[in-house]
Formats: C-alpha cells, structure tokens, sequence
C-alpha cells in the first residue's frame, strides 16, 4: 500500500510566524534563548543524523538496544491497533516495533507525525513500501499543539522516543504529558524514551564531540534564522558550548558571542557582549523515580520500566 496523502495541521506560514515569535521573545530576553525546534531544516535533520552515530552519542544507540530486547513485550502488551509516532523524525528505531508487530498481527495503522514534510514524506512512503498491508498516515504538526487531531479509536500505542521530552521545560513536560492523557481513552499506551542521570563526563561529550558535529548543528540555527528572516548572524563567530546543570540535571547547549556582535533580525537590533552566551537546547536527564511520578501526576500508571545493559537510556510503557 502507498502512503495516504500527508494531513496537514501545519502551514509554512505558521512555521515561520512561530519563528519570529520566539526569535522576537528570546532574543529579547536576559539571558537570550531560542527553542531548539528550530534546528531541524533538511541540514540540521541531517546533522542529527550525524550526531546519531557518533562515538560519543550514546542515547540513539541505548535506546535502539532497548527497543530491539522488548519490542515483542510492547507489541504482546499493548496489542495495538494503531501505533503514532509523535517527533517521528526518519521513524528508524521504529521500525524494530513494527517488526514486533508485523509477527504478532493485529496493528492496522501507523501514524508519524512530525513538522518536517520532507522527513514524513520520505518516511512514510518507505515504511509504506516495506510493511505491505499497513495504513501509514502521515500528520504535520507540532507535538505541543496538535495531540487533539489524534485518529480516535482502537487501542492506541503513542510513542515518543530519542529522549525529545528532554527539550521541555519542566512546565512545559507538564502541560505535554497532561494534554497526551487528555487525547487518549483508558487504556491507551505511551512508550517514553528518557536519557538517564548519569556521570556528566560521559553526558558532557555526547553533546560537545571531538568532531564538532554538535557544534555545527548547534549553529545551525543561526542560519535558519538567517534563512527564514533575513537575519545577518555570523555563525562562526559563535563558540559551541554544552554545560551540565547539577540542580537541574539537564545539559545545556549554548552559543558564545567571542567578541561583541550586532544582528539585524526582522525590525531588531540585537547586541551580544563579548562571550555573552544564547542558550539554544536544554536536554533533561531523568532519574526513574521522576517519569514515574511526573507520569502518575499527569494520570498516566507507568507499568514497566526497561534499560539498556549499561542503564544509560530509559523506556517506559505506561497506561492512560
Ligand atoms: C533529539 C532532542 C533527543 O537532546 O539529545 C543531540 C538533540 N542535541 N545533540 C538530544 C541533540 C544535541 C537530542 N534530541
């Protein structure tokens, strides 16, 4: 079966009126932020991909180990009929689910659902061309605004994986995991991939490697923002910096002004200090205790718990 045509909750147009939104906001603000949606444009996708297999970049890799021990279990205990992919992104590591549920029978229907056309489009024409029989509806949307165009019905399997739910804010993870529960029926079930707590010295390299990979995708959002708005960043005059916060226990990534700068962006004159830092990602570690109970507050029973061997990456199936 071919893919159905892509149902599409998000236009260009509100794409970049969110990006002037949050560059209008953040780069107002003291200390300046951008929110790291913003990486992802055909080079930053492929940058992550890139990042994915580096030697340091541990979470793709754990993650994968999970999912290919207990992909059977997830497929046995949910036995979805429609499995949704939320962030899918090149919906890689699902293919070890569908699998699963390819042996088992039963799943009818995969919905990815992400804000990149070109990644769903090739995504969900070549899962459609490798799992015969299978419905593949692609969305275009955005995970913090969409989850009430959700298809209804038939036991439901959402999974969110790679640790994505890292890049909220505490509050912001909150009001998420509360409108998930509030899109789904009892007994609907969420797959939650988190990256753990762990010694910051094996974090700190997965986000600042030897090759410089996450150094130019981090940059990368200045030449979106240079696309998109007609912004005059210099790149290379940004320091790539990733920062481990022992209170938070999240990494940050920023960029350090080197030297003073001025940027032109929509009607804004934006001055940087010499080495004043934009933070442009906050990526969360979790310890097991808090997706438990950050899931129960938001309604959801956390029925298992699943690690890799080395316990770096945590996937949690839990129960509306
Ligand atoms: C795709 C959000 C899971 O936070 O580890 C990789 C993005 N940032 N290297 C992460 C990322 C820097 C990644 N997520």
């Amino acid at each position: 079966m071919s893919a159905e045509p892509l149902e599409i909750y998000l236009e260009e147009q509100d794409l970049s009126r969110g990006l002037r939104e949050d560059v209008r906001t953040g780069l107002a603000a003291a200390p300046k932020w951008l929110p790291p949606k913003w990486f992802y444009d055909a080079r930053g996708s492929e940058l992550f991909e890139e990042i994915t297999r580096l030697p340091e970049y541990y979470p793709t890799r754990a993650e994968r180990s999970v999912l290919a021990e207990r992909a059977g279990e997830v497929a046995e205990l949910t036995g979805a009929k429609t499995l949704i992919e939320l962030g899918s992104g090149s919906s890689e590591k699902t293919r070890l689910l569908l699998d699963a549920f390819t042996r088992r029978g039963g799943l009818g229907t995969f919905v990815p659902l992400d804000v990149s056309v070109s990644a769903l489009r090739r995504s969900t024409e070549q899962i459609a061309a490798d799992y015969p029989g299978l419905r593949v509806r692609g969305i275009v949307g955005d995970f913090t605004r969409h989850l009430d165009r959700l298809p209804a019905g038939g036991r439901r399997l959402v999974i969110f994986l790679g640790g994505t739910i890292g890049n909220l804010l505490p509050a912001e993870r909150a009001g998420f995991l509360a409108a998930m529960r509030a899109a789904l029926e009892p007994g609907d079930r969420l797959l939650l991939g988190t990256d753990l707590v762990k010694d910051p010295a094996v974090i700190v390299p997965a986000y600042d490697d030897a090759a410089g990979v996450t150094a130019d995708f981090n940059r990368n959002v200045l030449r979106v923002v240079n696309r998109e708005l007609g912004a005059d960043f210099d790149p290379e005059a940004f320091t790539h910096v990733a920062l481990w916060d022992p209170e938070q226990e999240w990494i940050e990534m920023r960029l350090r002004a080197e030297r003073p700068q001025r940027v032109r962006v929509l009607d804004l004159d934006v001055a940087f200090a010499a080495g004043e830092e934009l933070r442009t990602e906050v990526s969360a570690k979790f310890r097991p205790e808090r997706i438990a109970a950050e899931l129960a507050t938001a309604g959801f029973a956390a029925d298992e718990f699943w690690t890799d061997a080395d316990g770096l990456f945590g996937v949690t199936l839990a129960r509306a």
